[in-house]
């Protein structure tokens, strides 16, 4: 029975790619090198540092540890300047009225994000107190595919994975809900969350329970 709902941040609830995107592209036409947006689509759930170690191989470029915080260090206040006026016009379609309805009908809601900045952007978007767990990049030690940010989540919501859905839009994030037992809904194109229980293409005009029903049909 399904009884919570830990939602991914970036590109399930704001469309905050696009800012990590320009961020990094930025670092890496610095270092002479180069970031398309489908080389992009590769970092999507990926921690600050495996993203800029992802980058940096692509460009056969090699550096000290020193310069890779220096680096990891500039892309967050790009990033963070880009983020600054964030509000919730940049959430993606439907989801808000998604999570009301979930709070509605007594489901708990958690979050269970990579980035170290998730905390801070679900308060500019003035929804923070819709979610009774919240787990970010900072209180995790092991990356997704790496199920913790999920286990995280569930235990501060005090249930079972097998009672909650998990909702991810990259790989790496659908990878880790189903390897602890979560049920997982992948947001975003089928052809790629291929691993997922179940994908959507949004959240406009769904109504949990619906989906729910569909779940336990899976
Ligand atoms: P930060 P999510 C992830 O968030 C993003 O998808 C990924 O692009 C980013 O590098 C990562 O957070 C770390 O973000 O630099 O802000 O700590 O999709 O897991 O919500
Ligand atoms: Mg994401």
């Amino acid at each position: 029975m399904i009884k919570g709902c830990i939602f991914d941040l970036d590109g399930v609830i704001v469309d905050t790619a696009k800012f990590h995107f320009k961020s990094w592209q930025d670092i890496a036409v610095q270092l002479g090198g180069q970031l398309s947006l489908e080389q992009n689509e590769k970092l999507k759930g990926v921690s600050r540092m495996g993203s800029l170690d992802f980058i940096l191989k692509l460009n056969n470029i090699s550096i000290s540890e020193e310069e890779k915080i220096k680096l990891a260090a500039q892309k967050n206040e790009c990033y963070l300047k880009l983020i600054e006026n964030i509000d919730q016009s940049e959430m993606l379609p439907g989801i808000l009225d998604f999570i009301k309805q979930l709070k509605k009908e007594n489901y708990k809601i958690g979050l269970g994000s990579a980035s170290r900045n998730a905390i801070t952007i679900l308060q500019k978007l003035k929804i923070d107190h819709y979610f009774e767990a919240q787990i970010d990049g900072n209180m995790v030690t092991k990356s997704k595919p790496d199920p913790e940010v999920f286990l995280k989540g569930a235990k501060g919501l005090e249930l079972d994975p097998s009672e909650c859905i998990v909702f991810e839009d990259s790989i790496k994030g659908i990878t880790a809900a189903n390897q602890a037992g979560f049920i997982s809904v992948g947001v975003g194109d089928k052809n790629t969350l291929t691993e997922a229980t179940y994908v959507i293409e949004g959240f406009t005009n769904l109504n949990p329970n619906d989906l729910f029903k569909i779940l336990s049909r899976n």
